[in-house]
């Protein structure tokens, strides 16, 4: 700094000052406080957090993906069921970051298995199944039924009058519940669907997964509509079939081939209690070999 005086003499000696600010270079501490517990049935979580300095700023990432800016709470939906960690770190406003952000690890969509059933027992009493099979039609546990050397399910039925074949297990009354199975069609008449498993809740068939004969599409089909479902089951292959449905006048229906989830929509499946499946179909005359193995039923 300079002084002018009035004459326009300006002090020669510029005066100086020097002085220090105190630098932040202390990173903040990031706290959750509040997560979803260790284990969840929801796939949704809602996370709160805060900083030990004001006027922080916030990162946070689920999974180990690229950390974005968040604020508190944050929230996500539609989560794999299984183990995630989520995580937030914490910057101040000198722009030091946290070194150790704070995670909380959790289990999102648990469930519980309420039946399964690999057939190993070499029959359908041991899995509380229900047997129909009439005119011609067969049911019975086989080894190699759909992997090789392995007992499963094996559902036959002709074009005779009456001939049908089909297993159907109760279980209790559920407003959600989770279908799978290894399904295989060994043979099927090109010109026929037919219904690889039905849905029931107490007041009768709500669902049903049909199979097209001629190309081996699947739909699904709720009391009303008949919607396809994007994927196929040829004859021949394994195919892991995972049926999931909360009843419901606007029901939930998903439907996942192989771990990859095709169908996901809303349909009418009625508010009377979900109550059991069928796996093959009680329709007569359907000419078919159908193969079913490690049926499980869960609920959220
Ligand atoms: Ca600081
Ligand atoms: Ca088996």
């Amino acid at each position: 700094m300079a002084a002018t005086d009035s004459s326009g003499n300006t002090d020669p000696t510029t005066a100086t000052h020097t002085w220090s600010v105190e630098q932040d270079t202390t990173p903040p501490q990031t706290t959750i406080t509040s997560a979803p517990p260790s284990t969840t049935s929801s796939t949704s979580a809602s996370f709160s957090f805060s900083s030990s300095e004001a006027g922080s700023s916030f990162t946070c990432s689920v999974d180990g993906a690229p950390a974005q800016a968040c604020t508190s709470p944050t929230a996500y939906s539609g989560l794999s069921a299984g183990s995630h960690t989520f995580s937030v770190a914490a910057t101040d406003g000198a722009g030091n970051t946290d070194p150790t952000p704070a995670t909380h690890t959790w289990t999102a969509g648990a469930t519980t298995v309420v039946f399964s059933d690999n057939f190993s027992s070499g029959g359908f009493t041991a899995g509380g199944w229900q047997v129909q099979a009439t005119n011609g039609g067969t049911a019975t546990v086989v080894s190699g039924a759909v992997l090789p050397g392995d007992l499963g399910a094996r559902l036959t039925s002709t074009s005779a009058e009456g001939s049908t074949a089909s297993i159907r297990k109760s279980l209790g009354s559920r407003t959600s519940l989770t279908l799978e199975w290894d399904a295989r069609v060994v043979s099927a008449s090109s010109s026929q669907s037919f219904n690889l498993a039905k849905i029931y809740g107490s007041n009768g068939r709500v669902l049903s997964l049909v199979r097209s004969g001629s190309s081996g599409a699947l739909s699904v089909q709720d009391t009303a509509t008949t919607v396809a479902a994007g994927a196929s089951v040829p004859t021949g292959q394994v195919v892991r079939l995972r049926l999931s449905v909360t009843n419901g006048t606007a029901g939930s229906v998903r439907l996942s081939v192989n771990g990859t989830e095709v169908f996901s929509r809303t349909m009418n499946l009625g508010t009377a209690a979900l109550n059991s499946v069928r796996m093959g179909d009680d329709a007569k005359r359907r000419t078919l070999d159908y193969r079913v193995d490690n049926v499980v039923v869960t609920t959220p």
